[in-house]
């Protein structure tokens, strides 16, 4: 990994490389250098992002739409509040491949810090951020393309787990517990996906959003201000249900994404009201009544859809998400089913 950090047009020579971060799909490094610099290496997961070009190409877009928003504005340490991803030496790519993995630098942002519980004030921070975040791209005209297709599809997600079911690749669909879990889940599969549908009659726009806002996405400084908000592989057209609905999945659930213990997992309506807040404040200027009148849907379908995809993947064998141990993506979706029904 050293050898690749040394691809990036870093300042100095690399004396440093270790894990950072608790996603679950790209491995993370934090990468330090002789001149005394940072950096972020990510080892992008090609299996999950199939088109690299595309993902590199909507994250410049993204961050240079932003980073002339903020200048326009007249802010300060615009590098705190936006990433800035550091080119290869030799072209101006901004992705390292030997064929078979991809790799990516950002330059890492000092004296920041992540979260994983929020106060309602902080949430208050939190659903500024994402409303201006959404708002600062709702004029970029560049092309944003789907990371991954669909990503936020219910229709799909169904489609997906009727999929897995049919397969039943490791035998799991036999077991009682999941052959209950799924005529439950399947009560509520039409309500849930009630946006697809209206978008179809065109009356639920998409626009560009984050599209993975759990807390562990922003970066606050260390009085507790929001920075920027991180991880922008899926930064694609969507409903503006993904970015509230996904922040308040992890934001107002008082348990863990994977609690085994389902009595701590319940919704917190005090986050709940302070995240609202603060993304109507910052994002009324765009959204239509519709879309603040089915905020709440946007609260109930993350966790749902969450549960279907955890149980999705584990019925088709833990192919997707990084697991802990055998039973780990079947106790996620019971802890994320939870809180979709409190
Ligand atoms: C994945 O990579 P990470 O941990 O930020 C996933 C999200 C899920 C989340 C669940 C590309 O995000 O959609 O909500 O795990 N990202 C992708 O924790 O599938
Ligand atoms: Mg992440």
């Amino acid at each position: 990994m050293e050898k690749i950090a040394q691809y990036f047009a870093i300042e100095g020579y690399v004396t440093d490389v270790r894990p950072l971060g608790n996603g679950l799909i790209n491995d993370t490094y934090l990468v330090s250098a002789s001149e005394g610099k940072r950096y972020v290496l990510q080892r992008i997961n090609h299996a999950i992002f199939k088109d690299v070009d595309l993902l590199q190409r909507n994250i410049a877009y993204v961050t240079a739409h932003i980073r002339a928003k903020l200048t326009a504005a007249g802010e300060n340490d615009i590098d705190r509040k936006v990433l800035r991803f550091i080119p290869l030496k030799d072209s101006q790519s901004t992705y390292y491949t030997d064929g078979k993995s991809y790799w990516r630098m950002s330059a890492f942002i000092e004296d920041s810090v992540t979260v994983e519980t929020v106060t309602p004030e902080s949430s208050y921070c939190a659903g500024k951020a994402f409303g201006e975040f959404q708002s600062m791209l709702v004029d970029i005209t560049e092309p944003i393309g789907e990371t991954i297709p669909d990503f936020h599809n219910m229709e799909l997600r169904a489609r997906q787990l009727r999929d897995a079911v049919a397969k039943d690749l490791v035998g799991r669909c036999s077991e009682p517990e999941i052959c209950a879990f799924l005529s439950e889940i399947d009560l509520h599969i039409y309500e849930m996906c009630k946006a697809e549908r209206l978008h179809r009659e065109g009356i639920l726009p998409k626009r560009i959003c984050h599209c993975d806002t759990k807390v562990s996405n922003m970066l606050f400084d260390k009085s507790g201000e929001v920075l920027c908000v991180i991880d922008l592989d899926t930064v694609m057209p969507s409903f503006i249900f993904s970015d509230f609905g996904d922040f308040l999945r992890s934001a107002a659930n008082t348990g863990k994404e994977d609690d085994a213990d389902l009595d701590n997992v319940q919704f917190n309506m005090e986050i709940f009201k302070a995240f609202a807040k603060g993304y109507i404040e910052s994002a009324k200027v765009f959204l239509t009544p519709l879309e603040i009148e089915m905020l709440p849907y946007a609260a109930q379908l993350f966790p749902y859809m969450q549960a279907v995809r955890f149980l999705a993947d584990y019925i088709n064998g833990d192919t997707y998400y990084q697991t802990k141990y055998a039973e780990h993506n079947l106790v996620r979706t019971k802890a994320q089913y939870k809180l979709y029904q409190e």
